[in-house]
């Protein structure tokens, strides 16, 4: 056996039990420990059934993901769930937390599987850009059926146990103790003489050919739509296909010869590195030098869009939150705009009335700060402007008990002013959310300079009870997120202005895979925003600087905001949020060109870009070196949960990497000779490109 895997006996059940924590990930001491185990099974004639479960808190979660990229240690996992396939004794799965992907496997190599009630089941490999790569492809539609099995790996969901007995996946559901139940079971199969039952003979969940046929077709159109830009899906669905006319180990080769071609790919690399970089997000010096503070009870200030989701959020995690608003018709307002989230959720079946009773029954609406009295953590989700967040602030100072924490919902304001409203700067942090706050799974967690790292503790915990992603920022004009978005949306304008076409610009970032391109997302966001942000700062921007607002200042002229006035970059018809090219644009683009004395010319997808990409990489490498962002995975992880990079190219720092640093300097060095200042490339990547290292080091060594 070995340390991670250990065969107890009760009478003549041999319980194998997976201790490998936090998740019990098969590496290969768990691997060899399971292959040991089942040659005890078969060789001890007194064992009659054995019983492979996971200690701690789950089955199996997977292969071990840090294992990928290098050189394969055996036995590889297919052998592991064949050798338990081929035990001679039957042996049930016995489940319990999540077994995903190669746990999955290894519970369809058992000949049963029992789950208690909480179990769930997946192969999310898709998610990280690979497939199942040890039976899964084979043995799951065997028994669950081809769409079922498809439906699973595509979309990497997790299924319920009840769904999954359904499915004809798990055989029982265990009422009470996981281990009893699962001897039990044992028990009945030793008793009835039931020997093992081989999942990858099985064919009960298998339609005719025409059948069968049908699903592949379906899955595969589906893919386009479901898993776009995803390599890995069609080769799960090929690998499934060639499994129904081949021998298992034929089927077994070519299963593995995919996972293989999507173990190379980049996709793969950003996947796995966006997984680590969430989870490392959270990870930071704060948190290790203080607990936080209790959190049950939250006031959030403004009922707006911005504050109604953030109540929904709280209420969400089970928190208890008082809402202020300056007036009753206000509250009023406030209070319906979160009636609305519940009220839509019933609507759609996801809640029920009563649900919705018990949750408002946690929310208390006030006109009145002296209602935040007892409340550990004020939101303030007011209009942005200084002046009356310092009021704000002011008054919450006389108001909140003596160590609540008290936080902005700022996008760009200094928080340091905001907290000398205050005589308590320690309690004040930074939390932005994203709109709309109950969706949108990035918080900005910004820490001003007298922050006190309990206080900072609490912003992360509010996060992990809100299952937000959190991202440590500090303190410069729009903290990471905002800032580095400013920088590209600019190179955007530039291009425009410079010749261009909005609509070419937007068709490159979903080819790039963005969901919605930049001009379509600032007309959803609303041109507004932008117009209001520009006058604001006019007095700030230094006479040589390179103004980017000639064009969507002039929309903006027209009243024409984006979405919300039916025009901007596109035209809305009624009830139509897709949008066409607003035909008035271009005259608009062309007088702005002539205006500035530009001659337009072309742009290819690909310079567009590279330019757009520069511009990113090169702020996120300045928020890097001013210590903004801790670590380069903190500015993926903000543009992949706040600002709709494409997932499967890891952020915009991985993606740096991968395109090779010193590449994305020579971009920057051409760029830099038409506009010195805005292209000049950030010390810290001038650096990086001469040792030879890499934004992912910087990772690795934050990680220490
Ligand atoms: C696979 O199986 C391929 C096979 O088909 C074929 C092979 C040939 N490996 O998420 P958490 C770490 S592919 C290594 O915070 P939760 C994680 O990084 C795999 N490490 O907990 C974290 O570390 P740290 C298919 C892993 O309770 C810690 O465990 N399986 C792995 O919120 C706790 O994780 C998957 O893709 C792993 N497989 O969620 C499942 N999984 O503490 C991926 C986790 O240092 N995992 N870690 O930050 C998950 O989805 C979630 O972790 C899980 C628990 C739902 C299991």
């Amino acid at each position: 056996m070995s340390d991670q895997v250990t065969l107890t006996r009760d009478g003549d059940i041999a319980i194998v039990t997976v201790n490998n924590p936090p998740v019990n990930a098969l590496g290969v001491a768990v691997r060899e420990g399971l292959v040991a185990a089942m040659e005890e099974v078969d060789s001890d004639a007194a064992i009659k059934a054995a019983i492979i479960i996971g200690d701690g808190r789950t089955f199996p979660a997977g292969a071990d993901i840090r294992e990928f990229g290098q050189a394969p240690q055996p036995p590889a996992l297919f052998e592991v769930c064949s050798r338990i396939e081929d035990t001679t004794k039957p042996v049930i799965a016995a489940i319990h937390g999540t077994a995903l992907g190669g746990g999955l496997e290894i519970s369809l190599g058992a000949h049963y599987r029992i789950a208690d009630q909480k179990g769930r089941i997946g192969l999310p490999e898709v998610l990280i850009g690979v497939m199942p790569g040890a039976g899964g492809t084979i043995r799951l539609p065997r028994i669950a059926g081809i769409a079922a099995a498809l439906d699973i790996m595509i979309s990497g969901r997790q299924v319920g146990a009840k769904e999954a007995a359904d499915m004809g996946v798990v055989d029982r559901i265990a009422e009470g103790d996981l281990l009893e139940a699962a001897k039990a079971f044992a028990r009945e199969l030793i008793d009835e003489g039931k020997g093992p039952r081989k999942t990858s003979e099985r064919s009960e969940g298998l339609g005719t050919p025409e059948e069968n046929a049908a699903a592949f077709e379906t899955a595969r159109n589906g893919i386009v739509k479901k898993a776009k830009g995803l390599y890995a899906p069609a080769r799960m669905v090929d690998s499934m296909e060639f499994s129904l006319s081949h021998s298992l180990q034929e089927a077994s080769e070519y299963e593995r010869d995919c996972f293989m071609e999507c173990l190379k790919t980049p996709q793969q690399k950003g996947l796995v590195h966006a997984f680590f970089a969430e989870r490392a997000s959270a990870k930071v010096p704060e948190n290790g030098r203080a607990d936080p503070r209790p959190l049950e009870k939250i006031g959030v200030i403004g009922g707006g869009t911005m504050g109604a989701g953030i109540t929904v959020a709280a209420l969400n995690a089970g928190l208890r939150v008082t809402m202020v608003e300056r007036d009753a018709e206000s509250i009023e307002k406030g209070q319906q705009n979160v009636e609305k989230v519940y009220d839509r959720d019933i609507e759609k079946g996801r809640k029920t009335p009563e649900q919705k009773a018990a949750i408002m029954a946690r929310y208390t609406p006030s006109t009145s700060y002296e209602d935040l009295g007892d409340a550990d953590l004020i939101i303030e989700a007011v209009f942005e402007n200084m002046d009356v967040k310092k009021e704000v602030f002011g008054i919450l100072d006389k108001v909140a008990k003596p160590g609540a924490v008290l936080a902005s919902n700022t996008s760009y304001l200094n928080i340091d002013e905001i907290a000398s409203a205050t005589s308590r700067p320690q309690d004040v942090i930074g939390l932005h959310f994203f709109s709309p706050a109950n969706i949108m799974k990035l918080l900005e967690i910004v820490i001003p300079s007298n922050a006190a790292d309990d206080a900072v503790a609490t912003g992360f915990a509010l996060a992990k009870a809100m299952k937000k992603v959190p991202v440590r920022a500090g303190l410069c004009d729009g903290f990471i997120g905002n800032r580095i978005l400013g920088k590209y949306a600019t190179s955007a304008a530039y291009m425009v202005e410079d010749g261009a076409s909005p609509y070419q610009i937007d068709k490159a970032l979903l080819e790039f895979g963005y969901p919605m391109g930049i001009h379509a997302m600032g007309d959803l966001a609303g041109l507004d925003i932008g117009w209001a942000n520009r006058k604001n700062n006019a007095a700030k921007r230094a006479n040589d600087d390179r103004y980017n607002g000639t064009i969507a200042d002039r929309i903006c002229e027209k009243g024409w905001f984006g979405q919300k006035t039916g025009k901007g970059w596109y035209v809305y018809e009624k009830g139509d949020r897709r949008g066409k090219p607003n035909p008035e644009i271009e005259t608009i683009i062309a007088e702005a060109r002539s205006s500035l004395g530009i001659t337009p010319r072309d742009f290819s997808d690909e310079e567009i870009i590279r330019r757009y990409l520069a511009a990113m990489i090169n702020e996120g490498a300045k928020v890097l070196e001013e210590g903004i962002a801790l670590k380069p995975s903190d500015i993926d992880v903000t543009f992949l949960y706040g600002y709709g990079f494409p997932r499967y190219r890891g952020g915009p720092m991985k993606y740096a990497d991968m395109y090779g640093l010193e590449n994305v300097l020579a971009d920057l060095r051409e760029f830099e000779k038409e506009d010195p200042k805005f292209w000049k490339p950030a010390q810290l990547l001038v650096d990086l490109v001469e040792k030879g290292e890499t934004f992912d080091d910087l990772n690795k060594r934050a990680a220490g």
